[in-house]
């Protein structure tokens, strides 16, 4: 069996798994990344569109950000739709300054995947039956299979950064793991398609019909969600009733200035708030979406994996550089401090502005309420634009 050796081997070849990649090897730490699915594959998922500043900064400090501070807009707000209204909210002025970076997901998977071609950085695509092993060990190791043949790494660590259907949490014994979650009874119906954003800042929209939230990823590519219930798939929403339900979920000002036009992506989302403590199993290290998962309303999944990147590498510079293990001891209590925060906003922002299937007309009342308080409270303000910029590290 060809036998390979490294310092870590890191499982799944999302963003997560690829930025502390680049991150290890520019301090000399060696890494494997196994994925699962082709290059291909794993680009043509559209996702997230919105990054805190502790992302933009890791993506510079992992030598990655130049496209990124060059095509990237800088959002200081975003406006929320509701009761026939359109208000702001003002990130800037409500954080003393901070913004947020408009920039897909997929662009920063390219650009990672470009920085460890330049680096002749070992990305496996295509491993199948990857298996954990040794885990409680001095080392570990890992085997999968590529192209029928087995194949094993030997390693100090292995970072479960294969999203959440992977294969590094179900590796932590069921005595050990606990998962927390609920699942919200509707999804998101999303669209990605060439025309030119109705708005210059994203609009959240909250409407008797149900959600809705217009986003773009630049000035001639927009990304348009609606909310769906469960039981609807793709086949059932042509692009023309697709747009028609956005615009009625629109104020009439803004529904008059869409833009339409052929989808180029269009996909359904579950809804759904998990977590899995602990993050550390011996020797595995789980980073991102193997770990935790949010309500795309606060558009902080990504920016929750890099926070866990942020701690795990620096943990691993402490362990290699120094000899230090407390920052690896302490990870999964650091990281999943910052992870039920960002749950807690995520939850808090879906209730805010969905319109749940069996909600009561005080669910409603109170939601109206929650609203008006907001948009009538400076101290409100501050609390949404302190948690949608990013809470620190
Ligand atoms: P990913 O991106 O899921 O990458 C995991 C990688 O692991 C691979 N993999 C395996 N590899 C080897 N062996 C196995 N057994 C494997 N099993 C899986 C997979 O092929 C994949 O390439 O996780 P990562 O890197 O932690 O990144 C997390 C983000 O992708 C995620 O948090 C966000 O995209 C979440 N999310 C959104 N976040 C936002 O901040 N704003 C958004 O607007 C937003 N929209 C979304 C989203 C997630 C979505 N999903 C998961 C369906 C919209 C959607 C539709
Ligand atoms: C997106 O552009 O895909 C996006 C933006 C903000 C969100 C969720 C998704 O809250």
């Amino acid at each position: 069996m060809p036998s390979h050796q490294t310092q870590v081997v890191i499982i799944g070849g999302g963003p997560s798994g690829l930025l502390l990649s680049q991150l290890l090897h520019r301090k000399g730490i060696s890494s494997i990344v196994l994925e699962k699915h082709s290059r291909a594959h794993v680009l043509g998922r559209i996702r997230a569109g919105v990054l805190e500043h502790g992302f933009v900064n890791l993506m510079r400090e992992a030598g990655c950000g130049a496209r990124m501070d060059r095509e990237g807009e800088i959002h200081g707000g975003f406006r929320i739709a509701h009761q026939g209204r359109l208000d702001r909210v003002d990130l800037a002025k409500h954080t003393g300054g901070e913004t947020v970076m408009v920039y897909g997901q997929t662009e920063v998977t390219r650009d990672l995947y470009a920085a460890r071609d330049a680096m002749g950085g070992v990305i496996v695509h295509g491993a199948q039956n990857v298996q954990l092993q040794a885990l409680m060990g001095a080392r570990s190791y890992v085997t999968w299979d590529q192209d029928g043949e087995a194949q094993r790494a030997d390693c100090d660590f292995i970072v479960g950064a294969d999203g959440f259907h992977g294969v590094s949490r179900k590796s932590i014994p069921a005595d050990v793991l606990k998962e927390y979650e609920k699942v919200y009874p509707f999804g998101w119906l999303g669209v990605l398609s060439e025309t030119p954003p109705v708005s210059d800042e994203l609009i959240y929209a909250r409407h008797e019909r149900g959600f809705a939230l217009c986003s773009l990823r630049s000035r001639v590519l927009s990304r348009y969600y609606i909310q769906v219930p469960l039981t609807d798939r793709v086949e059932d929403w042509s692009d023309a009733a697709f747009w028609n339900e956005l615009k009625r979920r629109l104020p009439d000002e803004v529904a008059a200035s869409l833009q339409t036009g052929p989808s180029v992506e269009k996909s359904i989302a579950p809804l759904r708030s998990f977590v899995a403590e602990p993050m550390r199993y011996g020797n595995l290290f789980l980073a991102g979406d193997a770990a935790h998962i949010v309500p795309p309303t606060g558009a902080k999944g990504l920016n929750l994996a890099a926070s866990d990147i942020h701690y795990l590498y620096h943990g691993l510079l402490d362990h290699y550089l120094r000899g230090d293990s407390a920052g690896l001891d302490g990870y999964s209590q650091k990281a999943l401090a910052r992870v039920w925060k960002a749950e807690r906003f995520s939850w808090w922002m879906t209730n805010l502005l969905h319109r749940a299937p069996d909600g009561t007309d005080t669910d409603l009342r109170l939601q109206r309420a929650e609203l008006d308080y907001l948009f009538s409270s400076e101290a409100a303000l501050s609390s949404l634009a302190e948690n949608y910029t990013g809470l620190p590290y």
